[in-house]
């Protein structure tokens, strides 16, 4: 049994891996665009879809990571949702169930698929989160629906649809420096976030677009009091491939 106890061993085990792939000779590999959710549970059994090209047909999901299970349930095509780029989100995808021992600590998972003796690229699922998870609540499209999340949260959500907007509200008692962050782009997701942050009054009190690839992160000072955020696509786009991570911190 190997452990992968950190994302540069991850990496550095699967880049062994790809070393395996050059010949001419061989169909084109698998490649993985994302997975939704991002994450699996640290313990249990998880259900994620994978999006990405050419797995649509007989593939097998594979892990370096020992006594971890994966099961495939289906392949198929993948919807393309309106005006979106399938070079981007993927034209085919999986049903897997990842399962995760108790006694397997990792913060990330590297998968990858191998079809007709091509493997694959690796994508790390990641593993469970560094504060509380939730899941998204819709419908949460308006003040008056705003999700009420804790601090420190991590909520696992979607921009399911066309101007779909996710609002979550939060309490502070007493000031605090805190940070709010969404990943997304790095994860694969088609989402383009765009983080607003909002007063009780609602009134905007911090903005941020891209901070890390298209990603959003705000770090402000906040005092007591209740405060709204807003959870968007820059362009106004959603659906089946736009998931995102919350991680909203000190
Ligand atoms: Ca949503
Ligand atoms: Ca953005």
């Amino acid at each position: 049994m190997r452990n992968c106890r950190s994302l540069l061993f991850c990496l550095g085990l699967a880049f062994v891996d790809l070393s395996t792939l050059h010949s001419e000779d061989k169909p084109e590999a698998p490649r993985i665009a994302l997975a939704t959710p991002f994450a699996v549970s640290r313990n249990g059994t998880t259900k994620v879809t994978v999006r990405g090209w050419k797995l649509n047909r007989d593939i097998e999901a594979r892990t370096k990571i020992g006594n971890v299970g994966l099961r495939m349930i289906k392949h198929d095509n993948a919807n393309i949702p309106n005006g979106q780029d399938a070079k981007l989100i993927g034209d085919s995808q999986v049903e897997l169930e990842v399962t995760i021992p108790p006694e397997i600590a990792i913060d990330t998972l590297p998968i990858t698929f191998i079809a007709a003796g091509v493997e694959s690229s690796p994508y790390s699922l990641l593993v469970g989160g560094r504060f509380p998870v939730v899941g998204e609540v819709e419908p949460n499209d308006s003040f008056r629906q705003a999700q009420a999340i804790a601090l420190p949260q991590i909520v696992d959500g979607q921009i399911h649809a066309d101007r779909n907007v996710d609002l979550f509200s939060f309490e502070l008692a007493v000031e605090r420096k805190v940070t709010i962050e969404v990943i997304a782009r790095r994860q694969g997701s088609g989402l383009d976030s765009l983080l607003t942050l909002f007063d009780s009054r609602k009134e905007i009190i911090a903005t941020n677009d891209d901070a890390e690839l298209t990603d959003s992160r705000l770090e402000v000072v906040l005092a007591a009091g209740k405060y709204f955020i807003v959870v968007q696509d820059a362009q106004d786009h959603g659906g089946s491939a736009h998931p995102y991570r919350l991680v909203l911190g000190y």
